[in-house]
């Protein structure tokens, strides 16, 4: 099969590809680190084709497809793994621009690769989309504001698909992941406070980017007439908030 992976410079998406290639899949790696795409290309060799894309510069995208070589244009799997999360504090402080950052990556550039890609897999009457979403997308918590409501998009426009895919056999799934240790994640989301990003795993045993790319790997060889429409999976040790109250005196 040929899988496109958003997000394939890094984390979950670095992980699912070394996992394809060794099963014998090609993969179509995309991401903007053209350094960490080549060190890919260089230790999985032709089976893995790297693809330089910023998946927010959404007018770039059909091009980008369009001009994929013989052998990887046929998109048989699209994983929209490419997101990120920018800041952790409550909405009223949040940086505008992060929140902007968050929404063109996270939806227009999930909603992008979907559009590029899904017209082909429906004329084929075979394919299979799988959106990373998150349980932030789920369950709200104290400075998810965006970053939780792009998730949500991202598990409606899943389950919105699968409706209006009826009668095709093209597969959709809304995979929720919750805390994940050993990607740059965290990183990313503390603005590249490494100690900050290093203290959100401390004291638990975590899942990591290896489990998620076990389990995707999973759903990308599940049987094609199997249709999983969301699947959240957190650590053990992570369950959910009770509701909070602030107590106060007036
Ligand atoms: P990482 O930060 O490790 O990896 C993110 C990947 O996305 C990188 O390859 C990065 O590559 C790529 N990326 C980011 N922005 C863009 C862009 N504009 N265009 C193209 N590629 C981009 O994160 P994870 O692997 O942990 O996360 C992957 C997905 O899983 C995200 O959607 C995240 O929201 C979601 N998720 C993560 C969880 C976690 O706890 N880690 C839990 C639940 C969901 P480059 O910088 O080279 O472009
Ligand atoms: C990432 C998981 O719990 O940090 O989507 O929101 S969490």
């Amino acid at each position: 099969m040929n899988i496109l992976i958003t997000g394939a410079s890094a984390g979950f998406g670095k992980a699912l590809t070394e996992r394809l290639v060794a099963k014998g899949h090609r993969v179509i790696g995309c991401a903007r680190r053209v350094e960490k795409l080549n060190a890919l290309a260089d230790a999985l060799g032709d089976a893995f084709l790297p693809v330089v894309m910023d998946v927010s510069d959404t007018a770039s995208i059909p091009q980008i497809i369009a001009d994929l070589p013989d052998g990887f244009n046929q998109i048989d799997v699209l994983v929209n793994n490419a997101g990120l999360a920018l800041g952790t504090g409550p909405a009223h402080e949040a940086s505008l621009d992060d929140w902007m950052r968050m929404t063109d990556t996270n939806v227009k550039g999930l909603m992008a690769l979907t559009h590029a890609v899904l017209p082909a897999m429906v004329a084929r009457d075979s394919g299979y989309i799988i959106n990373i979403g998150s349980v932030a997308g789920n369950w709200p918590y104290y400075g998810g504001n965006v970053y939780g409501a792009t998730k949500a998009f991202v598990k409606q426009f899943s389950l919105n698909l699968r409706a209006d895919l009826i009668g095709t056999q093209v597969r959709v799934t809304n995979l929720e992941p919750g805390v994940i240790a050993g990607t740059e994640f965290s990183n990313v989301r503390y603005h590249g406070d490494d100690d900050k990003a290093a203290k959100v795993y401390d004291g638990f045993k975590t899942m990591t980017g290896d489990d998620i790319g076990d389990i995707l790997l999973w759903l990308i060889e599940s049987p094609a007439h199997v249709n999983v429409n969301r699947l959240e999976v957190m650590p053990v040790a992570q369950t959910y908030n009770g509701l909070t109250v602030a107590k106060r005196e007036s």
